[in-house]
């Protein structure tokens, strides 16, 4: 895929359709996250064309990924450590409240930063090898991949507190219970599911998706009063859209899907 920057070769792109496919690319060390990889998940969202609609995120090798790479991290001083975390708050954020929805396919070790990562996506397909950490506590560490702000809104901040005080592990049968995934797959099978979520989320109203990326996780953090009134807002602006008029008359001439279950 024609991508305007460079990536490193840590990261690998292809793409199907309206779907780009974003692949962690070094297996020989767990994909650990080094500066590179980060910046490379920067420079990959922010140059996105238009065409495509939605990112499938997946990783080579036999785990998705071990975190921050440790052997950068041991060169660091105080400062640089701020600065360092302030880095994949930004790089996070620009993936949680980018431009188009993430699908991320999880297998074996989803630890640290690489869990971070994941938190950071839209919709997680955990395949039945994934085992979930926050190796941090047992490394002396704490989290900075915006972990302490996103975890404890999707598992509670005591399973937080046990992940890193014990050193833990959540198996994927237990993160599909407590909502660290959304599918839960066998083996092999994550992809297949990834893109087939990441096509169909491709075919929403981009407005749709606007606002179910920005406006709703803000209206969920706010006092009730503000949320009614953003929601009343956010709903008119979708559905004075030509696209919801479209869809809604397709619908009513009988030419759309129904809601179904298969
Ligand atoms: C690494 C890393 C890494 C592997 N940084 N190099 N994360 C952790 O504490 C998890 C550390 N990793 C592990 O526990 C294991 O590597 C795994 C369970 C993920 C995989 O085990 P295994 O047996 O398949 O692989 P391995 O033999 O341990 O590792 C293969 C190579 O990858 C080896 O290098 P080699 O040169 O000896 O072949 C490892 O050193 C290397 N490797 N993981 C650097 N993490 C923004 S704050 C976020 C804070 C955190 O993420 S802390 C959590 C760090």
């Amino acid at each position: 895929m024609a991508q305007r920057q460079k990536l490193p070769k840590s990261l690998k792109v292809e793409r199907r359709g309206a779907v780009a496919i974003l692949t962690l690319a070094r297996p020989e060390k767990r994909n650990a996250l080094n500066d590179a990889t980060v910046l490379g998940l920067e420079t990959f969202f922010a140059t996105l064309p238009a065409s495509v609609k939605a990112v499938v995120l997946a990783a080579q090798g036999t785990h998705f990924s071990a975190g921050l790479d440790l052997s950068e991290l041991k060169i660091l001083g105080t400062e640089d450590g701020i600065e360092h975390s302030r880095v994949w708050h930004r790089v996070f954020d620009r993936i949680e409240f980018g431009r188009v929805p993430v699908v991320t396919v999880m297998h074996g070790a989803v630890v640290g930063g690489g869990l971070e990562l994941a938190a950071a996506t839209h919709i997680r397909v955990a395949e039945r090898s994934a085992y979930y950490a926050l190796p941090e506590g047992s490394r002396g560490i704490f989290v900075g991949g915006g972990g302490s702000v996103r975890l404890p809104r999707l598992i509670g901040v005591t399973r937080m507190m046990d992940l890193m005080l014990t050193g833990r592990t959540y198996g994927a049968e237990e993160g599909q219970a407590l909502g660290l995934s959304h599918y839960l797959v066998e083996p092999g099978d994550g992809l297949a599911k990834g893109l087939e979520l990441a096509k169909r989320i491709a075919t929403n109203s981009p407005t749709t998706n606007f606002a179910v990326m920005h406006a709703l996780p803000r209206i969920a953090e706010q006092d009730r009063a503000s949320g009614y009134l953003m929601e009343s807002m956010m709903a008119a602006i979708a559905q004075g859209n030509d696209e919801a008029k479209k869809r809604i008359t397709a619908f009513l001439e009988k030419r759309a899907a129904k809601v179904t279950r298969k």
